[in-house]
C-alpha cells in the first residue's frame, strides 16, 4: 500500500494516477477542508483530464485521510517555499512528513520524496531526523528522492510520458521504486543517487529560468533602442543551434521563480549567472508597470481606473495565482502609493484582488486600456473585442493593429 502525503497539485494527481493504475493509495493531507472536498468527489484544482482520472481512482478505491498510514511505500509532495531572506530552501514541511511518517511506519519502509530541494537537503536536514529517532537508513526505514516534471496545463500527460529521475542510497530500493513508477510511467526512468537526483531536478528549473530571464533582457535592450524583439527572436531561432524562449510580464508558478533561489542560496559567490536572471525576471512586473505609465503618458490618459490587466494566474489556462506577475504588478503598484487597476482572469471565480471582475464584457465596458498579462484561451478567441482599445500586449498574441508590446 502506497501512503501520499500531501495532495496538492502534485501529489494529487500521482496518487489518482497510481491507483487509476492498480496500486492501492491513501492520499494524506492535513488540510480538513482539502481532505472533505475530495472525499465528496470533486478535484481541488482544474487540470485537462484530472477529473477523469479521479473518477477511475475513485473506482479503483482511493482514499483520502488526515491520517497517516502504515504503509510500505510513502509518496511526500509536501511545499519547499524558499526563505526570503537566505534564499535557501526551507525544508520545514518535508521534515514535518518524515516525522509524521517515522510514527506509524513498519519496518523497512521506504519514503520517497517528491518535493523539490536543493542538493544536499536530505543530507542535512531528513538523515538527521531520522538518525535522531534512533533508525536505521537502510534497514528501518529507506530513503528516495523521486523529483517530478510534469507541467501545469499538461500534468496528465506528462504524468504518463515524461522521463523520470529516482534517486537511491541502493540499487534494490532504486529498483523497486522504479517499478512503482513503471506502473504509470511510459518514460524512461533512471536510478541514480540521492543528491544527483536533487540537483537535476534543480538545475531543469535553472534552465528555463535562465533562458526566460535571457528573453526578458532581450525585451528590454529592444524597448530601449526601438527594436522588435519578436521578429529579432523568430529570426535568431531560424538558426540551427539557437532557441531563444518567449519575453514576458514576468515568471511565477512555484517552481521557476522559486528552485533557482535554492542554487543562489546554497552557492551566493558561485550562481551568479543565475542569481542576475532571477533578478531579471523578477523585475518584469515592474518593468509593465513603467510601460503602462508611458503608454498612459504617451494616450494622455491620467485616470488609471480605466486601466485593465487581463489575467491573473501565473500563466495561461490553469488557475494557479502562485507567484503571478500580476499579484506581483498589484503589489509594486500598491508600494508606489498608486491604486485602482482593474482585473479581470476567466480562472479565478472568487475575489482575490481590489476592483476585480468576473465578465469579460463587463471588465471591457469598464476600462479603455487592457494589458494582456495573461494568454489565455479566452481572449486569444474574443480579440475582435480589443478593437477600440489601446492594448499592451505582453505575450505578443494580438494582431490588431497600434498594439503595445513590453
Ligand atoms: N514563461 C515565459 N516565457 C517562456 C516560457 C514561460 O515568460 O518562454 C513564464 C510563464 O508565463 C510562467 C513561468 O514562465 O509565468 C513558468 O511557466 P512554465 O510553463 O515555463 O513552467 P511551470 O513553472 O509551469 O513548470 C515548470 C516545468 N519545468 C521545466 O519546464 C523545466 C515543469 O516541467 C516542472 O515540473 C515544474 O516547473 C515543476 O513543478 O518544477
Amino acid at each position: 500500500m502506497i501512503n501520499v502525503i500531501g495532495l496538492g497539485y502534485i501529489g494529487l494527481p500521482t496518487a489518482l494516477m497510481l491507483a487509476s493504475h492498480g496500486v492501492k493509495v491513501i492520499g494524506t493531507d492535513y488540510n480538513n477542508e482539502l481532505v472533505a472536498t475530495l472525499n465528496t468527489g470533486k478535484t481541488t484544482f482544474k487540470e485537462e483530464g484530472l477529473d477523469e482520472l479521479f473518477q477511475k481512482a475513485v473506482n479503483t478505491g482511493i482514499k483520502f485521510t488526515t491520517e497517516y498510514q502504515v504503509a510500505d511505500t510513502y509518496i511526500v509532495s509536501v511545499p519547499t517555499p524558499y526563505d526570503k531572506f537566505s534564499k535557501k530552501v526551507d525544508p520545514c514541511y518535508v521534515i514535518a512528513a518524515v516525522k509524521d511518517i517515522m510514527k506509524v511506519c513498519p519496518k523497512g519502509a521506504t519514503v520517497v520524496i517528491e518535493s523539490t530541494v536543493s542538493p544536499g537537503t536530505i543530507e542535512k536536514y531528513v538523515r538527521p531526523e531520522i538518525e535522531a529517532a534512533g533508525l536505521v537508513i537502510g534497514v528501518d526505514l529507506n530513503l528516495v528522492h523521486a523529483p517530478e516534471r510534469i507541467i501545469p496545463g499538461n500534468m496528465v500527460f506528462e504524468l504518463l510520458h515524461n522521463n523520470r529521475t529516482i534517486g537511491a542510497d541502493n540499487k534494490i530500493i532504486g529498483e523497486k521504486i522504479r517499478e512503482l513508477y513503471s506502473s504509470f510511467c511510459q518514460g524512461e526512468i533512471i536510478v541514480t543517487d540521492i543528491k544527483t537526483a536533487e540537483m537535476t531536478k534543480v538545475v531543469e528549473n535553472t534552465f528555463r529560468a535562465v533562458n526566460i530571464a535571457f528573453a526578458n533582457e532581450l525585451a528590454k535592450i529592444c524597448r530601449h533602442d526601438n527594436m522588435d524583439v519578436y521578429e529579432i527572436i523568430k529570426i535568431c531561432n531560424m538558426h540551427p543551434r539557437v532557441n531563444i524562449l518567449q519575453p514576458g510580464p514576468g515568471v511565477g508558478g512555484h517552481c521557476i521563480s522559486v528552485d533557482p533561489w535554492f542554487l543562489v542560496g546554497d552557492y551566493p559567490s558561485i550562481a551568479k549567472v543565475i542569481d542576475e536572471s532571477m533578478k531579471t525576471n523578477d523585475g518584469m512586473p515592474d518593468f509593465v508597470l513603467n510601460r503602462i505609465y508611458e503608454i498612459m503618458k504617451e494616450k494622455d490618459m491620467i485616470d488609471v481606473t480605466r486601466v485593465g490587466l487581463y489575467g491573473l494566474t501565473y500563466k495561461e489556462n490553469v488557475d494557479d495565482m502562485r507567484e503571478s506577475p500580476t499579484l506581483q504588478l498589484l503589489e509594486s503598484q500598491e508600494r508606489h502609493l498608486a491604486t485602482g487597476l482593474k482585473v479581470y482572469d476567466p480562472f479565478i471565480k472568487d475575489d482575490v484582488v481590489n476592483n476585480q471582475y468576473h465578465d469579460l464584457n463587463t471588465f471591457l465596458e469598464a476600462v479603455d486600456f487592457v494589458v494582456i498579462m495573461v494568454k489565455h484561451d479566452e481572449i486569444k478567441e474574443n480579440m475582435d473585442k480589443l478593437k477600440a482599445k489601446i492594448v499592451l500586449d505582453c505575450h505578443n498574441i494580438c494582431k490588431l493593429p497600434d498594439v503595445y508590446h513590453i
